[in-house]
């Protein structure tokens, strides 16, 4: 980019890691105004007998770094561990009505939540209550409800125990509307895996990273959302492994790596590079470039050989011959164009592909978060499959999750599908009912708020209200619920949307002590990698009157659903081991041992099928799959009409927002920007810094204003900007076709200078 004329893109000019995450780090710190606590916390974080971090949801090693947690991670354990309180003396001066115009950075720099609060419609404020008469009125109240008009969100942190009951909870009282902040996330996985073969997640460990010769990593941001896979994929570019990054930003984690725990990188080194190819791809373009990639893969079989695992594909697969039809019918330039990448990247990243012995898969958001990404995600598997790269070592697919047991609630029951809970075991466990007919996951849960249906809500966790799309319409309607109810840590925007009847429940975090009958309980937790691991808490609670997620949902059901011997809420709470028989009963091919596994190091691996390349699909194969739509947006090329994708800060944990520095994408200051490419700005007549607003294609009343321009090495057509506060921009009704995961990524808008 030579042009004189145009605009400087952002940068950062540090490695991922290095100096600038300890100073990252340090600045929240300050901010969250932890106590001295949280380093001893933070040494043991992620190791057996420690805290298992509530930051995001990577593999632990069985053998841990000394320090094995990364800068993100440290910065969730501070804040959770902040010494800073939001109790009744709070509420009592801040109504709801000013309250609700401050940010998400301010509510939640209040600090922690420490009293059951009831709203009081009179004052317009939150007053003090008892937890008895919190659980009382609340069970009275929902059971004035249908059930079947409630909803139980879970937003992916609580453990698997407190996860099995609000499950149960919901099951034995009538309901299946468990979404889960998974089906905003990695439904498309669920779903879309599912279906092509035959897991609902990913199929590799975290030691095939050390076996593997070539990464495909597809639209993941693991400097920011992942930072601990910055130390195998490291050693994966040390060793020769091909990284290639599939991304329309130049993620500076994907590019180079100082180890923040070596001091030699720390100090003289260069840093590690770590992708060998960057292909910046469009938005959306995912499924044309892995068809690009798969189509030279099929000319090298043609004209050498040797390359497809004719084995694999006769013995495993389903569709095969079709789908090769329709590669070799697909011509290139239009793989050019929808990729937006030269038909020559693609075919070199197939001679890499066609020469890697392993190939792991790696996908985020970029892939999800599409009206066709389950497509993506299908295009994904197509090419893996071509070479047999599903169940072997060092091979797979492998995608991210988020929050740090999002995997683990769908594990043990939070789903919206009876068909993928054991009904019969239910039956025979709780001598309970549970209703068959399929709930509400998130996408229609806001539809029925929309719609004026959803009558009653709970969160355990989340702040729903400003994930969702539709952010606008949303928070309209959010109030008009008669009931609901935050199991939260911290106050959120999403609290400040009373209904008639509403209620803020606080509970410890995962780092604090959670004492019950007077024994220090273990949680669990299931990461990435389908491994499960104990956690225990150590730090005083930041307040007497907080109380655990298993405490809270045992006590909601309780006051909830009808008496029955069988459901011996109280007993369970007393003793978490409990809870973990009911789950190894539920579920005993997967959880057998559970409790002795557990504390082992590196967690225990509750197996997957796929892996053994035992398909669980319609056809009893693998799957071959085509796309309903060569570009995952489902846009065409209208004029004027950009893709917006909405995505994390370097200092935000979703809608928790740290700070105000993206340190990697060398941006600081606020957050309401646009990131666009200097060639559109110039097109555009519009300035760096300059305020403009992003409002819907259609015309439609959907619009963020005061947005200011960053210019950034971005693919033409394609903007960039941050998750929540440019959700009024996403239509409720653009999601994945299969799964109905929102399309966060490739939201279509239209630029107005302002
Ligand atoms: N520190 C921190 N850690 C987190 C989180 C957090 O907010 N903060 N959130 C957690 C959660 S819940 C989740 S789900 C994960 C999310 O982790 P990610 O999956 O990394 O999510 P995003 O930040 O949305 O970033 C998506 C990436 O995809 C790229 N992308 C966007 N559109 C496309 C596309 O069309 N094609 C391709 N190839 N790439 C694209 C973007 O440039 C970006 O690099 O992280 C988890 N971990
Ligand atoms: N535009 C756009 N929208 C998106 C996304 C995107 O990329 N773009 N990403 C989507 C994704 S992947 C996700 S996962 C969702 C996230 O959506 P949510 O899971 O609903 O949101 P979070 O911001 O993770 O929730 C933060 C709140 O959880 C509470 N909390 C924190 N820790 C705990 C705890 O230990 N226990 C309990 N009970 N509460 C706790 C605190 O009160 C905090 O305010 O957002 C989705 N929305
Ligand atoms: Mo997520």
């Amino acid at each position: 980019m030579a042009d004189d004329n145009l605009p400087q893109t952002a940068e950062y000019d540090g490695p991922v890691g290095g100096w600038g995450s300890a100073k990252g780090m340090a600045a929240v710190g300050r901010v969250a105004k932890a106590g001295p606590g949280a380093l001893e916390t933070l040494a043991h974080q992620n190791k057996a007998g420690g805290t298992m971090c509530s930051s995001c949801a990577w593999g632990k090693p069985a053998h841990p770094h000394s320090a094995e947690f990364c800068e993100n991670g440290a910065k969730a354990t501070l804040w959770d561990l902040t010494s800073a309180r939001c109790g009744p003396d709070f509420f009592a001066t801040h109504q709801v009505k000013d309250l609700v115009t401050w940010s998400e950075y301010d509510l939640e720099r209040a600090g922690r939540l420490t009293h059951p609060m009831r709203y009081d419609a009179g004052q317009d404020r939150y007053v003090e209550t008892t937890w008895d008469e919190a659980f009382q009125t609340i069970g009275a109240e929902l059971r004035q409800l249908d059930p079947k008009k409630t909803t139980f969100y879970a937003s992916g942190k609580a453990g698997l125990e407190a996860s099995y009951l609000y499950a149960l909870f919901a099951r034995s009282w009538g309901h299946t509307n468990l979404p889960d902040s998974s089906n905003m996330c990695h439904e498309t996985t669920s779903v879309g895996l599912t279906q092509m073969i035959g897991s609902p997640v990913g199929t590799c460990v975290l030691e095939d990273f050390e076996h593997c010769d070539m990464i495909l990593h597809v639209g993941q941001n693991p400097g920011t959302n992942s930072p601990r896979m910055l130390h195998p994929l490291q050693e994966a570019a040390k060793r020769g492994c091909h990284i290639v990054a599939m991304n329309p930003l130049r993620e500076k984690g994907l590019l180079e790596f100082a180890n923040p725990q070596s001091p030699l990188q720390m100090t003289v080194a260069a840093p590690t590079e770590i992708a060998d190819s960057y292909l910046q791809v469009r938005t959306g373009g995912d499924i044309a470039a892995l068809t690009g990639i798969a189509k030279h893969v099929l000319k090298l079989e043609d004209e050498q050989g040797g390359v497809l695992d004719h084995d694999f594909l006769n013995e495993h697969c389903h569709g095969l011959q079709e789908w090769m039809d329709w590669v070799s019918d697909t011509p290139w330039d239009r793989l050019e164009q929808v990729s937006g990448l030269t038909r020559q990247q693609m075919q070199r990243t197939a001679v890499c592909y066609a020469q890697a012995k392993a190939v792991i898969g790696v996908y985020g958001m970029g892939l999800t978060q599409h009206v066709h990404g389950s497509d993506a995600i299908g295009a994904l598997v197509n090419l893996l499959l071509l070479r047999g790269n599903i169940g072997r070592k060092g091979a797979g697919c492998s995608p991210v999750r988020g929050h740090s047991n999002v995997q683990g609630q769908r594990t043990v029951g939070i789903s919206e599908k009876p068909k993928l809970v054991p009904n019969d075991k239910l039956r025979e466990l709780f001598d309970i009912e549970p209703p068959m007919e399929e709930g509400w996951n998130t996408t229609a849960f806001v539809q029925a708020l929309l719609d004026g249906e959803a009558q009653g809500f709970v969160g355990l966790g989340g702040n729903l209200a400003r994930a969702v799309p539709d952010q606008d319409r949303v928070v309209q309607a959010w109030g008009r619920m008669p009931l609901t109810v935050h199991v939260a840590t911290r106050l959120n925007r999403t609290h400040l949307m009373p209904g008639k009847s509403s209620w803020i429940l606080p509970c410890l975090v995962r780092a604090e002590e959670d004492i019950q009958n007077g024994t220090n309980q273990q949680i669990t937790i299931e990461d990435s990698f389908s491994h499960i691991h104990a956690s225990i808490g150590k730090r005083a609670p930041a307040s007497s009157h907080l109380k655990s997620e298993v405490a809270i949902v045992a006590g909601l059901a309780a006051a909830t659903v009808d008496a029955n011997p069988k459901l011996a809420w109280d007993d369970w709470t007393a003793d978490y081991a409990r809870i973990r028989a009911l789950i190894e009963a539920t579920y005993p091919d997967q959880f057998h041992d559970f409790e002795n596994r557990m504390t082992q190091s590196g967690g225990f691996y509750r197996g997957n099928a796929a892996r053994e390349r035992n398909w669980q699909t319609d056809s009893g194969r693998a799957n071959f799959t085509f796309p309903r739509d060569l570009d995952a947006t489902g846009l065409g090329d209208d004029d004027g009409v950009f893709r917006l994708m909405t995505l994390r800060s370097n200092d935000q944990f979703n809608t928790t927002i740290y700070g105000m520095s993206d340190r990697l994408r060398g941006i600081e200051g606020d957050r309401m920007l646009v990131m666009m490419s200097p060639e559109d700005m110039h097109d555009m007549g519009l300035q760096a810094e300059q305020r403009i607003t992003l409002g819907e294609s259609g015309g439609g009343a959907r619009q963020v204003a005061g947005l200011r321009v960053v210019p950034y090495d971005l693919p033409r057509g394609c903007l960039a900007g941050y998750f929540p506060e440019l959700n009024p921009l996403a239509p409720l009704d653009r999601h994945d076709m299969l799964s109905d995961t929102p399309a966060s990524k490739g939201i279509p808008v239209r630029i107005t200078a302002t």
